[in-house]
């Protein structure tokens, strides 16, 4: 039978939590010490690991029929292949950041000025679209230490919680992009392959909306019941069964994550006891 190959990167930010996903959508590897190359055991899955920069010419290619990459990587390469799926893990940013004692007011200030990056094709176009003209100096690391050394009046990098701005005495002023890890397909896939990557984003959105999602249940006094339940529609609507004691009843739901604290407090203001939360393995929605 054919194998759906995947491509992931080999050691950085995305390879962990990768290969998490996969492990948590029922496919495990062959082999724990990542070579170049591994078969899983329990689905038709191959995974192939290559730098992240290599990625999306590689399933351009068909090398790799998908692969798992950063959406900064996908737009600087600008390789035609499809987005398939977004995985909501190594989220950041990408922003333009100037030393912190450099005065600023908008995009404007940048005309004229050197801004070094690792991502010239995102800047460029970037900056073509609102009319700013600078040099962008391609560097391929520690972009961050390009101004204090000289190089550049300006930085366009990745950020993600700030820091090594701060320590290298800079300051972001314009977000240009938000990224996280997305799947990336050939375009050209055969049906066969089509349908085993069906199955994998499948498990994959299962296993998202079930880290999204809690399973509750409570006791809520019956002169509530309608409250409560509206508070928490679940997937379809939730389970109420009579408790033994009257007046009461069990009501069973769905959560989601984001919600959470603010339906909390509105259950325990609604009179609901003993709620209890239980993390959700997989969801099929
Ligand atoms: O070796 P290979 O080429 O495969 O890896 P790489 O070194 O090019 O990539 P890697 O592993 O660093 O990052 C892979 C992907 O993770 C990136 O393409 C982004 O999509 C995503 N990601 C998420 C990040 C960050 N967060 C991040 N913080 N990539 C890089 N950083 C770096 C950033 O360059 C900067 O130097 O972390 C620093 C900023 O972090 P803060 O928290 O101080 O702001
Ligand atoms: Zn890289």
């Amino acid at each position: 039978m054919e194998k759906l190959r995947i491509a992931i990167q080999k050691s950085g930010r995305l390879s962990e939590k990768s290969l998490l996903l996969l492990k948590e959508a029922g496919i495990s590897l062959n082999n724990g010490s990542r070579k170049l190359r591994s078969v899983a055991q329990t689905f038709p899955l191959e995974v192939i690991y290559l730098r992240d920069d290599d990625i999306p010419q590689y399933v351009e290619d068909g090398v790799a029929h998908i692969g798992i990459v950063g959406e900064n990587e996908y737009a600087e390469k600008e390789c035609k292949v499809d987005l398939v799926e977004r995985l909501a893990y190594s989220r950041c940013r990408l922003s333009i950041a100037v030393p912190k004692s450099e005065s600023y007011e908008s995009l404007e200030d940048l005309n004229g000025k050197r801004i070094a990056t690792s991502y010239p094709v995102i800047l460029e176009k970037y900056l073509q679209e609102h009319g700013v003209k600078a040099d962008i100096h391609i560097l391929s690391g520690s972009v961050e230490l390009a101004p204090s050394i000289g190089m550049a009046d300006a930085i366009f990098d990745i950020v993600s919680s700030g820091s090594t701005l701060i320590s290298n005495g800079l300051k972001e002023v314009e977000v240009i992009m938000r990224s996280e890890a997305v799947v990336i397909a050939n375009q050209n896939l055969d049906a066969d392959i089509q349908a085993i990557l069906y199955d994998l984003i499948f498990r994959i959105r299962s296993v998202m909306a079930a880290s999204n999602n809690k399973y509750i249940l409570l006791n809520a006094p019956n002169e509530n019941l309608q409250e409560i339940i509206n508070t928490i529609p679940g997937m379809k609507s939730p389970t109420v069964m009579p408790l033994a004691e009257s007046g009461w009843s069990s009501v069973h739901s769905v959560l989601s994550e984001k919600e959470f604290w603010s339906v909390i407090d509105r259950l325990r203001e609604l009179g609901a006891q003993g709620i209890l939360v239980i993390p959700i393995e997989k969801m099929i929605v």
